[in-house]
């Protein structure tokens, strides 16, 4: 973080390339060569077309545009282009096999490495402080988040398996916490490795609002649903109402009830849902109108940032909710090191410092916002990578999941996709006005 030492920050951007790549090996090599060839959903791409695009990706930033090396093989850039083929067409395009895709990214890599070693970390904004470096490892470990997805989606016995979550004692503390009202600082100017649409860092004034300690959980959840929640149309905005009666959506995506049971599928296995565990797998919509059945409200983008990273005593935004050092285990649930969230109030070492717990890791969080520019945004190193999602049709996520690497998250972070989605690792957390004085 800010660190000036050119040597660390290297460092740090080949442990950043290293360990993506450990992630990206064992989600492509934990099924037999068939599965990452076949399309398990149409939401998602095969397997092998994650693979290839992380290479070429890595190619076209790393070897070409900072190596300025010249091009391994180009004739496949349009393959691997995600806005020439929408996901569900790529099953059927002519993608590397799955021997040569690890062969090609491969040979990338040890190319990149190579480019890492002789490349001046100042004087050019795309190298500064590794910073084209630190945008490719972040781009690998979405796909890879992406690639859990798919694997979550797959039918047939597990692939993957982590240990759990530390179990926790019932959470007792206070179900919600005062954020002041008051200006504090969004988004970054400052941290190194931070993507363009968290920049700059800009002063944001919230009113003060409750906000629930803990994301909600599948007790609370389920208590909406049998409440009859998903059969009455006031809880829901008119589009969500509309999007669950079409598709018969009574429940959160993977539950079924049987018997007087709740089950859901995780990773290949079933199992009753657990009522301590964050809500997953549900879409905007759903959140909404939990939220709206609750009597309560989604947080604001900015509601969330202030309750993550305000720190009142000093009155500076943090990097994370602990404070400025990087997660470590005792801190979040990041990084696949769990294939599923941990109970509602865990991680007592990484709450903010009003007393705001798991917003970093465990499920990533549904805002109220739409996602658009911060005041000043310029797209950078290009327009593909949130500029042209800027817009009413996509909702801010924050926070990260269990299968986010630390590398992609930040207090900072911002995530976004359509309200309709939720086989993403979605969960939420609601918000209420406090009352005037
Ligand atoms: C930021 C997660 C919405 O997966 O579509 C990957 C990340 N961008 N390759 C996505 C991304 C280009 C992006 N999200
Ligand atoms: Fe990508």
């Amino acid at each position: 973080p800010g660190d000036p030492d050119p040597e660390a920050l290297r460092e740090r951007a080949l442990d950043a390339l290293l360990t993506a790549r450990a992630r990206t090996a064992l989600l492509t090599s934990c099924v037999e060569d068939p599965e990452l060839t076949a399309q398990h959903s149409p939401l998602m791409s095969p397997l092998v077309w994650d693979l290839a695009h992380i290479g070429n990706q890595e190619e076209q930033w790393l070897l070409r545009t900072v190596g300025g090396r010249e091009a391994i093989r180009p004739e496949i850039d349009g393959l691997y282009d995600a806005f020439e083929h929408p996901r569900a067409e790529r099953p059927s395009l002519p993608l590397l096999p799955p021997a040569e895709a690890r062969r090609y990214v491969h040979e990338v890599r040890g190319r990149a490495l190579d480019v890492l070693e002789g490349t001046a970390f100042h004087g050019d904004r795309l190298t500064e402080a590794g910073f084209a470096f630190g945008m490719v490892a972040q781009h690998e470990q979405q796909h890879d988040e992406t690639m859990l997805i798919t694997h979550q989606l797959r039918k047939g016995a597990a692939a993957l398996t982590a240990a759990d979550p530390a179990p926790a004692p019932p959470f007792t503390g206070p179900s919600e916490v005062l954020v002041p009202g008051g200006p504090f600082t969004m988004g970054t100017s400052t941290e190194p490795w931070a993507l363009d649409n968290e920049r700059p860092a800009h002063r944001r004034t919230v009113a003060a609002f409750h906000i629930d300690t803990t994301p909600v959980t599948n007790g609370a959840y389920r208590a909406f649903v049998e409440d009859g929640g998903y059969d009455d149309p006031r809880w829901w905005a008119p589009e969500g109402w509309d999007h669950i009666r079409r598709h018969g959506i009574t429940a959160p995506l993977f539950w079924r009830r049987e018997g007087g049971q709740w089950l859901r599928r995780r990773f290949g296995v079933t199992e009753p849902v657990p009522a301590d565990e964050p809500v997953l797998h549900v879409s905007w919509y759903e959140a909404d109108a939990y939220a709206r059945w609750a009597g309560r409200r989604l947080p604001t983008e900015a509601e969330w940032e202030k309750a993550a990273r305000h720190d009142p005593a000093s009155g500076r935004s943090r990097r994370y909710p602990w404070g400025d050092a990087d997660p470590g285990p005792e801190h979040a649930n990041l990084g696949q090191r769990h294939l599923r969230p941990a109970p509602a109030g865990s991680y007592p070492a990484g709450e903010s410092p009003l007393g705001v717990r798991q917003l970093m890791g465990d499920v990533w969080e549904w805002t109220a916002s739409d996602f658009a520019p911060y005041p000043g945004f310029t797209a950078f190193p290009y327009k593909e990578y949130s500029e042209v999602f800027f817009g009413p049709e996509y909702k801010v996520l924050r926070g990260g999941s269990f299968a986010v690497d630390q590398v992609a998250c930040r207090g900072t972070f911002r995530n976004w996709d359509y309200p309709v989605r939720r086989q993403i690792f979605s969960g939420f957390r609601t918000a209420r006005d406090a009352e005037a004085v």
